[in-house]
């Protein structure tokens, strides 16, 4: 890592949130069962059963300028959401304490959620629920973003199974700059078929954001200091953080803990792995957990994925020290320029990084063993697609100095054509990333790789296909995707064709696909599709 500054294993123990108060400041206690609060019952094309023992959880989040310790020395400028708890209790939320990262939301399949964005950025803004199923004017739509001194309120029901979901900006064209200063935060759901399986919970069940800033000399981020480059390829940070926390560790039991990862970044891809070639556990991805633990040498995580990690520290010794890094792999942005050479970063994607160091202490709670099954997920079958032998495509590509969706890029209202399904239809799309059309300059050929994010929906992937010249590149990172479970963001490589089944079963209205690369988004590679009933 490159970061100028020095701070010392103090500073990173209060930035980390830990010592003696422990990394959250809100007590991680069994949830509420108090009265029902009534509520209109949306209307649901898959059967859902509210629970009527959850409580309301009512919260406003403010969206405002702060200040934060994130080195010695000058505290850096950021933006944050900050909570303040309306109805439910505080056992709904969980602030990382010296983050800039939003709260944690902690709620249940089930639970009626209130949210009030205060808007006190200078710029307009409004918060996307990634990952949640709910209604169009719930998830975050740009054409809803409210300007600075007004507010937006959100009331939904939460229908998702359990998982590691999260929450951002969603403004035209401001996406990538907000997140980029800060924020986002997550928003974990737990069910009754998740509970019964008694994972590694409260202090063992630990978030990890991982994020790439660069700073300046005054401790300030600098975003998109390459300009046109940063743009067009993506911005990429010389310097990783996890939760917030430059030059990350944490102080873990001889224990098993549930690590629950997002790549939180505006569009780089990490390749992590334990370093000392330990395999890693995978117990769950965007939609929640997998039908069984899988293992894998290394993760590949595109921008907006989730992955959730068994970690068994049980058998480590008290005072070693484990380290989470991203390896080497070679970086896609091929061609006659290089994205390494043409982004000005001084860590192109592919270079390998230092994420967390993870130093175990004395023994923890006792280790259950890793259920060897977690879940049941219902296949989707191709053979019950209504479009099996024609999937509907969507070709990924640069033009010029834009990236575009079959030769569209972002327009506010407009629905084309081809972007109308129907309620309740299962659905092939295939997502084809095979260059521009070579139009203009050779640079303007470059390969990159998308990750592809639907907006309403969860779906599954069903096969990968890459074109023969992309192949060696393509095996330095394809041993890590874990398509199994439930996605809703997908990385679709150079030369590469992902194909998804996707149900539209849940509300009819308008929403977004789109590249999670936010850089790309800001320039427009995202598009309404439409649900119709
Ligand atoms: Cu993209």
């Amino acid at each position: 890592m490159t970061n100028s500054t020095q701070i010392s294993r103090r500073d990173i123990l209060k930035l980390m949130g830990l010592g003696a108060g422990g990394l959250f400041l809100s007590a991680c206690g069994l949830l509420p069962s108090a009265s029902a609060d009534p509520t209109a019952a949306p209307v649901f094309l898959t059967p859902f059963t509210p629970s009527p023992d959850l409580p309301l959880f009512s919260v406003d989040l403010t969206a405002g300028r702060a200040t934060l310790p994130i080195f010695s020395g000058r505290e850096t400028s950021i933006l944050r959401y900050q909570a303040s708890v309306k109805e439910g209790g505080g056992d709904f939320i969980q602030t990382l304490s010296g983050s800039y990262l939003g709260p944690i939301f902690r709620v249940k399949q089930g639970q009626h959620v209130q949210v009030r964005l205060n808007n006190e950025l200078p710029d307009p803004t409004i918060i996307h629920w990634h990952g949640l199923k709910i209604p169009e004017e719930m998830d975050g739509h740009p054409r809803d973003a409210v300007a600075p001194g007004a507010s937006y309120e959100y009331d939904f029901q939460v229908i998702n199974r359990s998982g590691t979901y999260w929450f951002h900006p969603h403004p035209h064209q401001l996406t990538g700059p907000q997140v980029y200063y800060g924020l986002a935060g997550l928003f974990i759901v737990s069910d009754e078929e998740e509970s019964a399986l008694g994972l590694p919970s409260c202090e063992y069940d630990f978030p990890l954001v991982i994020q790439d800033r660069t700073f300046d000399s005054q401790n300030q981020m600098v975003y998109l200091a390459n300009g046109m480059m940063d743009q067009m390829i993506g911005f990429l940070g010389d310097t990783i953080l996890v939760n917030g926390a430059p030059n990350a560790a944490l102080d873990v039991k001889a224990s098993a803990y549930r690590l629950r990862l997002l790549n939180g970044s505006n569009s780089r891809i990490y390749k992590l792995a334990w370093q000392d070639g330990m395999h890693l556990t995978v117990i769950a991805t965007d939609g929640g957990l997998l039908e069984e633990p899988l293992t894998r040498e290394y993760l590949t995580m595109g921008p907006g994925e989730r992955v959730e990690l068994w970690a068994d520290f049980s058998k480590q010794s008290a005072g070693s020290e484990m380290k989470l890094v991203s390896l080497p792999f070679t970086d896609f942005s091929g061609g006659m320029m290089g994205g390494g050479m043409m982004s000005g970063s001084s860590l192109p994607n592919g270079a390998p990084l230092d994420i967390l160091r993870l130093k175990i202490g004395e023994k923890g709670a006792n280790v259950i063993p890793l259920p060897p099954r977690l879940s049941t997920i219902e296949r989707n079958r191709v053979d019950e697609a209504v479009n099996r032998n024609t999937p509907r495509s969507f070709a990924l590509a640069m033009q010029g100095m834009i990236h575009t969706i079959n030769d569209r890029v972002f327009e506010m209202d407009s629905i084309a054509r081809d972007e109308i399904v129907q309620l309740g239809e299962l659905e092939l799309w295939e997502f084809l990333n095979h260059g521009g059309s070579g139009m203009g300059m050779g640079m303007m050929n470059m390969d990159m790789p998308h990750p592809m994010h639907m907006h309403g929906v969860q779906f599954q992937v069903l096969e990968r296909q890459v074109a023969r010249r992309y192949e060696s590149a393509y095996q330095d990172l394809s041993g890590g995707f874990v398509d199994d479970g439930w996605k809703d963001t997908v990385l679709v490589m150079p030369g590469e064709t992902v194909r998804v089944l996707v149900r539209f079963e849940n509300y009819t209205g308008m929403y977004l696909y789109h590249c999670h690369n936010l850089e790309h988004e800001d320039a427009g590679m995202m598009r309404n599709y439409k649900i119709e009933n």
